[in-house]
C-alpha cells in the first residue's frame, strides 16, 4: 500500500516573498515559458537537430529554488534542463546556439538540449543519463565542504529518477556527511509515458527523505511562493551546515514527454487539463509590472538569439576530437621534486607514499572508498586499522584526518559519482575502488560522467580524479574479484588508463595522475602489491603516455604492462639462457593512451613482436596493438603478432584451471620460437 504525504524535520514555512522577489520570480519564469514557447515553433520548422524536452509546468521550481542561489552556487540537471539553465542566469543567446549544435553555444556544439551547461554560472550540466547528475550534486556539496567556501548545491531530477539507485546512494552519503546540498525531485506523473503512482512505491517521494534521515517536504510546485518558501529553508539550512533537505515538487506536464511525443497514454482529456493547469498564467494574474513590455522584452531577445545561432558557424568537423582530453598543463602551483636517493620498497608502499606526498602537497586532495580509513568514519582513527584491502591507505587518517581521508558505505555508484561532482567543483579525490570486478556497479559515473564531462561541456570541465583499483587473477579469488577490465576502461575516450608494473613507476606515475587534470583509471595488480624494487623517496613524477624499454634486445619485441612485464621479464631471460634469443621488454606503462611511438621504434628494430595482456583475447589491449602494429610496421615484420593473453572465459577459481586460464611465460617463449627467425 502506498504511503500518504509525510514532512519530516522540516519547519513550517510562510509563503511570503517581498514584492521585489515576486516580480524577480514571475520574469524568470516568463523568460523560461517564453524561452520554450517559441522552442516548439522553431522545433516545428525542422532545422534543429537531435531531440528536445520542454520544462512547461514546472515553472515555478527552477524558478523559486534557483532565487536564492548564486553563481558560485552548483546545480544539476536533466534531460529537461533548459528552466534550470534560464533560472540559474545562463545566456539565452548561446543556449539557442547550443540546441542548433553551433560552435557559439554553451558547449561548443558538442552537448546539445539534453547536455547542456554553464560553469560560469555553476550550472553543471544537464544529464541525459535519468539519475546522473545526483551524485554529482553531492561531490559538488563535498568540495564545499572540503574547501570551506559555503556553496550549496542542487540536484533537479524527476519522479522516474528516484526510482534509481544512485537516488538512494545519493541520500544516504549526503545524509552521513551531513552535506549541504538540496533534492529537488519534480514529480511531474509521468516518467516518460509509466504512471508515477504505478512505478513509485510511495504516493509522496518526499517521505524517502525519513529512510535517510533527512529532512523532506511535498510543495505545490505549480505554487512560486510555496516553492520560493520551501527552498529557501531547506538552502538555508544547507548552507548553515545542518545537511540536506529532499523537496518533493509536484508538478503538471503541461506537454508531452518529447516535442512531437504523440502521448498515446495519456487521453485527450488528460492532455487538455494538462495544458490548462498553467502555473505561470495564474501567477502572472496578478503581476504588479507590465507584463507586455517584459514579453516583448522576451520576444526580442529571442528573434535575436534564434537569428544569431542560425548564422552561427558549425564546429570544425577536423576538432571532432578536441575536448576528449584536457589541453591544459599539469597545475603549474606544484613543483614537483626529483627522484632523490634510491631504496628498496614495495608496491603497496609506493602507493601509499604517493597518496601521502600527494595529500601533502595540495589540500585539495582528498581519498575515499570502502574501508580506507579502517572504519574510523568521520571520527578519530582507530589503532591499528587496516587502511584498505591491501593496506595502501593504512595511516594516512592519523595525518590528514578523516574529513580527506574518507571511508565510504558500500556505494560505488554513489562514492564514485560522489567523486566525479567533487571533481568537477575543484576537489582532486582518488577514489578507491577495491577491485575492478566491483566497478561495473559504477560504470555509469565512470563512462558517462566522469569520461564525457569534458567533451560533452566543450571543454568546460575539468575531472581530475583518479580511481584506484586492485586487479587481476591468480590469488585464487575466483570468478567476482579477479578481472583486469583494463580492455574495457582502455576503449573508452575521455579516461586515461594506467597499469604501472613496479613499486617506482607505481608511485611517479600515481604522483602524475593525481595532478592531471583528467580522470585516471589507476590498475595495480593484486599479485604485485607484496613486490619489492628501487622506491625512491621524494615527490617525483612520470609522465603518463609513455612507455619504457625495461630490457634491450635486438631479435623481438615482448609488449606488456602491469604484473605481464614480468612475465616478459622472465620469459626474455629464458630465451636469452636456453635459447640464445634476445629479446626486448616494452613496458607500455600506460594502456591509453598508448605509447605506440615506442612500441614501433622497438617493433621496427627487433621485426616480431609478441603482446602480453591479462585481459579476455576479444577486443583487448593485445588486439589493439596487434592491429596497431600490423597497420604501420607490416612491410617490416618477419612474422605475424603473436597475442598471449588470458582464456576467453570469466576467471576461474579451481588452481589449475586458473593457471590454465592465465598467460605464462611458456606460452610467450613458445610464441617467441615458432616465429620465423631467419
Ligand atoms: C538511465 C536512463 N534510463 C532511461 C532513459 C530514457 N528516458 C529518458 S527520460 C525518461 C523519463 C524520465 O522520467 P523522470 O525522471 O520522471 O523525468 P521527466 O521526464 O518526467 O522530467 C526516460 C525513461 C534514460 N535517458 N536514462
Amino acid at each position: 500500500m502506498k504511503q500518504s504525504s509525510g514532512q519530516s524535520g522540516t519547519e513550517p514555512a510562510t509563503r511570503q516573498a517581498s514584492a521585489a522577489a515576486r516580480e524577480a520570480g514571475l520574469r524568470t519564469m516568463l523568460r523560461i515559458r517564453g524561452f520554450e514557447d517559441r522552442l516548439l515553433k522553431e522545433f516545428a520548422k525542422g532545422d534543429m537537430p537531435g531531440f528536445v524536452h520542454t520544462y512547461h509546468g514546472a515553472e515555478p521550481v527552477a524558478a523559486g529554488v534557483c532565487a536564492h542561489l548564486s553563481d558560485d552556487d552548483i546545480i544539476t540537471s536533466t534531460h529537461r534542463g533548459h528552466g534550470h539553465c534560464i533560472a540559474k542566469g545562463c545566456d539565452i543567446s548561446a543556449m539557442v546556439a547550443e540546441l542548433y549544435g553551433r560552435e557559439t553555444g554553451l558547449c561548443r556544439g558538442r552537448g546539445g538540449s539534453m547536455h547542456i551547461a554553464d560553469f560560469s554560472r555553476g550550472m553543471l550540466g544537464a544529464n541525459a543519463i535519468v539519475g546522473g547528475g545526483i551524485s554529482l550534486a553531492v561531490g559538488a556539496a563535498l568540495a564545499s565542504e572540503v574547501l570551506g567556501d559555503g556553496r550549496v548545491a542542487v540536484s533537479f531530477f524527476g519522479d522516474g529518477a528516484a526510482n534509481q539507485g544512485i537516488f538512494h546512494e545519493s541520500l544516504n552519503l549526503a545524509s552521513i556527511w551531513r552535506l549541504p546540498v538540496v533534492f529537488v525531485c519534480e514529480n511531474n506523473g509521468w516518467a516518460e509515458s509509466t504512471p508515477t503512482e504505478y512505478a513509485t512505491s510511495v504516493a509522496d517521494i518526499a517521505v524517502r527523505a525519513q529512510a535517510y534521515d533527512m529532512a523532506g517536504v511535498v510543495v505545490d510546485g505549480s505554487d512560486y511562493l510555496d516553492v520560493f518558501a520551501q527552498a529557501g529553508l531547506a538552502i538555508d539550512r544547507a548552507r548553515r551546515g545542518e545537511g540536506p533537505t529532499l523537496i518533493e515538487s509536484k508538478v503538471t506536464r503541461m506537454r508531452g514527454h518529447y516535442v512531437g511525443d504523440p502521448e498515446q497514454y495519456r487521453s485527450r482529456e488528460q492532455r487538455r487539463s494538462a495544458r490548462k493547469l498553467d502555473p505561470v498564467a495564474s501567477f502572472a494574474a496578478d503581476a504588479g509590472f507590465d507584463l507586455e513590455a517584459c514579453q516583448a522584452e522576451i520576444d526580442r531577445e529571442l528573434d535575436e538569439a534564434y537569428a544569431a545561432a542560425r548564422a552561427a558557424p558549425w564546429p570544425d568537423p577536423a576538432d571532432v576530437e578536441r575536448y576528449v582530453l584536457s589541453e591544459r598543463l599539469p597545475d603549474p602551483r606544484l613543483s614537483v621534486a626529483a627522484p632523490t636517493t634510491e631504496r628498496e620498497g614495495s608496491y603497496v608502499q609506493a602507493v601509499h607514499e604517493a597518496l601521502a606526498e600527494a595529500m601533502r602537497a595540495d589540500a585539495r586532495v582528498i581519498i575515499l572508498g570502502e574501508d580506507i580509513a579502517g572504519g574510523a568514519g568521520l571520527g578519530p582513527p582507530l589503532e591499528g586499522a587496516m587502511g584498505g584491502t591491501f593496506g595502501a591507505t593504512k595511516g594516512l587518517i592519523e595525518e590528514f584526518g578523516s574529513e580527506r581521508v574518507r571511508d565510504t558505505p558500500i556505494s560505488e555508484a554513489g562514492f564514485v559519482g560522489a567523486a566525479v561532482g567533487a571533481a568537477m567543483a575543484g576537489l582532486r579525490p582518488v577514489a578507491d575502488i577495491m577491485w575492478a570486478s566491483f566497478s561495473p556497479y559504477c560504470f555509469d559515473q565512470i563512462f558517462n560522467q566522469a569520461a564525457k564531462m569534458r567533451y560533452m561541456f566543450g571543454g568546460q570541465a575539468t575531472v581530475p580524479m583518479v580511481l584506484r583499483m586492485a586487479m587481476g587473477a591468480g590469488l585464487r579469488a575466483g570468478g567476482q574479484h579477479s578481472d583486469t577490465l583494463q580492455q574495457i576502461f582502455t576503449s573508452i575516450p575521455g579516461l586515461k588508463v594506467v597499469a604501472p608494473a613496479t613499486p617506482a613507476t607505481a608511485k611517479g606515475l600515481l604522483l602524475r595522475a593525481i595532478r592531471d587534470d583528467d580522470p585516471v583509471v589507476f590498475l595495480e595488480h593484486m599479485s604485485l602489491y607484496r613486490t619489492r624494487g628501487p622506491l625512491p623517496e621524494g615527490r617525483y613524477e612520470l609522465p603518463i603516455g609513455k612507455a619504457a624499454i625495461e630490457r634491450r634486445g635486438d631479435d623481438v619485441s615482448l609488449i606488456a604492462a602491469g604484473a605481464a612485464v614480468l612475465l616478459a621479464l622472465e620469459a626474455a631471460e629464458r630465451l636469452a639462457v636456453e635459447h640464445q634469443v634476445s629479446a626486448e621488454v616494452v613496458d607500455l606503462r600506460t594502456l591509453s593512451p598508448l605509447d605506440t611511438a615506442t612500441v614501433e621504434a622497438s617493433v621496427r628494430r627487433t621485426r616480431r613482436a609478441v603482446v602480453i595482456d591479462e585481459s579476455p583475447p576479444r577486443c583487448s589491449v593485445a588486439s589493439e596493438l596487434a592491429a596497431t602494429i600490423s597497420e604501420s610496421v607490416f612491410d617490416q615484420l618477419r612474422a605475424p603478432v603473436a597475442r598471449i593473453t588470458a582464456a576467453n572465459s570469466p576467471v576461474p577459481f579451481s588452481p589449475p584451471l586458473e593457471d590454465a586460464y592465465l598467460p605464462s611465460a611458456d606460452q610467450v617463449v613458445d610464441a617467441v620460437l615458432q616465429m620465423n627467425r631467419d
